[in-house]
């Protein structure tokens, strides 16, 4: 048993094993002997300075790379921290594996005042994760982590926690982990491909749908919507999956009013690798009494809601490619009534939400087509939903589910980490910079070219706006704001103020070559956004 590695080895080398390269943690005296293993594997730690941020980043890093991204936490405190930002990967779907750990198995659960003690911790996090397991041995790593890949990469990718025991961390056993190569993902049935090909093609009317399930699918869903003569939608965690000019795309807009209208009218909705939840089409009843095709990795989504006439539970982009091939005609997209929708919400834009598209041009110019935007909670970022315009997947992101204020700085910066040589903006608010500001230090310590587009209006805006509407007291919606510019300094970063359009465009250019972050800051009275387009 001398030579067979400890538990805590055997978790760091097989998670490398798998393909992790960056673990992003704080460490404590509860993962010393993770941190112990990290340190002899040479696994790239990224230092924190909250346990919440932390899996934000881990949760950027996952979603521009595609991998899981991997955070490390002490038991009690550390993984209660982190509660919040497994909930925001869990509603959006993210890969992300957390490895914590527990008080000695002697006292594990018993309430004994250890120091981090909680009594049930795996309870805490099991509505927030597909799997909260338990390392009792260290035999027991191999099949854990091959769990735990299988999760994340063959179903619908969702948090994990594994927890090991502080006595069996450091317990030697077992021969430690090997990868797997992990099974594919399911494939549609042949008759229920051609069924729906059969749907698709006596339709009338009809309308896809493509969530963020179809991310990795891009080409599928292009060539498959080409023959549908569907009016194509995409929703914010699908945004990219078309590009935006395609002709058969009516944008990222399904919570624009016109969009219902046309979903009520269609004959077939097909709806690809999304819930169309609440968050996606933001409306208290849709009526879509058309026929419904859905796929989806999850068989929970299949019937949620909006019940299908079709449920295919399968990977999206294999389905699509399926539906292509199947589909005997090729009937062109209904280019004017996609242009006259377009246009609708173009025009349906009210002025704030014009200032909101000076902003958000000018991002668009400073970043190339690849360029990624990591969004906040933050009225800009409601509009960025709709009218930022992007062509590829993976390229604008906004914790749409859970709707974490807070994310846009950490999950920026961990997604930098991981692609180092594209241009990626975090866009956020003054009030939700607030929740993750000391990640400042994290970007600075890892002196990453980060511009971090901050959205002033001094206010909590749309919670202020939520109250005007309601004709109810604006009650703490208008908190103190920090000067910014002296928050940057005191962390060593950049701070600018551009006051044009092509000003703001250079500065985000300039800031995503610095040596270090930058706060590009613009304010919602700055008077170059009054002035007519
Ligand atoms: C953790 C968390 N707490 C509270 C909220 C509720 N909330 C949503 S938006 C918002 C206002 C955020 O203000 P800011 O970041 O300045 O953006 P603005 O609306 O002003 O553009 C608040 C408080 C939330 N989404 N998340
Ligand atoms: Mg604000």
């Amino acid at each position: 048993m001398k030579n067979a590695p400890s538990t805590a080895e055997a978790l760091i080398d097989g998670l490398m094993a798998y393909g992790v390269d960056t673990v992003f943690g704080i460490p404590g005296v509860h993962t010393l002997q993770l941190y112990d293993a990290m340190a002899r594997a040479k696994i790239r730690h990224v230092g924190i300075r909250h346990e919440q941020a932390g899996v934000f980043m881990a949760d950027g890093y996952a979603r521009a790379t595609g991998k899981p991204g991997v955070a490390c936490l002490i038991t009690g405190p550390g993984l209660l921290n982190a509660a919040t930002a497994i909930g925001q990967a869990y509603s959006d779907s993210v890969p992300v594996l957390v490895l914590t750990t527990l008080n000695p198995m002697d006292g594990g659960g018993l309430s004994r005042g250890r120091l981090h003690e909680i009594g049930d911790q795996r309870a805490t996090v099991v509505p927030i994760t597909r799997l909260a397991r338990t390392v009792h041995a260290p035999e027991e790593v191999d099949e854990a982590l091959a769990a735990c890949f299988r999760h994340l990469t063959v179903e619908r990718p969702r948090p994990i926690v594994l927890q090991v025991p502080l006595d069996v961390a450091e317990r030697r056993g077992g021969l430690g982990a090997r990868s797997r190569r992990p099974a594919s993902r399911p494939h549609p049935a042949p008759e229920q491909i051609a069924e729906a090909a059969a749907l698709i093609a006596a339709a009338q009317r009809p309308v896809a749908v493509f969530g963020g399930g179809c991310v990795d699918a891009a080409d599928a869903a292009r060539a498959f919507v080409e023959k549908t003569g569907a009016i194509a939608f995409t929703t914010i965690a699908g945004k990219g999956v078309l590009p935006q000019d395609h002709p058969n795309h009516a944008g990222s807009i399904l919570t624009f009013e016109g969009a219902h209208a046309l979903l009520s009218q269609a004959d077939l909705l097909i709806a690809i690798g999304t819930e169309l939840a609440e968050n996606d089409i933001w409306a208290d009843r849709l009526e879509i009494p058309g026929k419904i095709i859905r796929v989806d990795l999850d068989p929970d989504q299949l019937d949620r809601d909006f019940p299908a006439e079709i449920a295919i539970l399968a990977d999206a982009g294999a389905t699509m490619i399926a539906l292509a091939a199947a589909l005997q005609v090729e009937r062109g997209a209904p280019v004017q009534r996609i242009q006259a929708l377009r246009a609708a919400h173009r025009d349906a834009a009210l002025p704030l939400e014009r200032k909101h598209g000076k902003v958000l041009a000018a991002l668009r110019a400073a970043l190339p087509p690849d360029g990624i935007v990591f969004s906040d909670m933050t009225m800009i970022a409601y509009s960025g939903n709709s009218r930022y315009p992007t062509d590829h997947p993976r390229t604008w992101f906004h914790p749409a589910g859970f709707g974490t204020l807070g994310y846009a700085l950490p999950a920026a910066i961990g997604a930098k980490l991981a692609r180092p040589d594209t241009p990626i903006v975090a866009l956020i608010g003054d009030g939700g910079i607030q929740f993750t500001l000391a990640e400042l230090g994290t970007a600075r310590e890892q002196n990453l070219p980060l511009p971090i587009l901050l959205w002033n209006n001094r206010a909590l805006g749309q919670i202020a706006l939520g109250m005007r509407q309601r004709k109810i007291e604006e009650l703490a919606v208008y908190p103190f704001t920090p000067d910014f510019a002296a928050i940057a300094q005191a962390y060593g970063c950049r701070h600018v103020r551009p006051h044009s359009g092509a000003s703001l465009t250079a500065a985000l250019q300039e800031a995503t070559r610095a040596n270090g972050p930058t706060i590009v800051e613009v304010a919602e009275d700055d008077g170059w956004l009054e002035m007519p387009a």
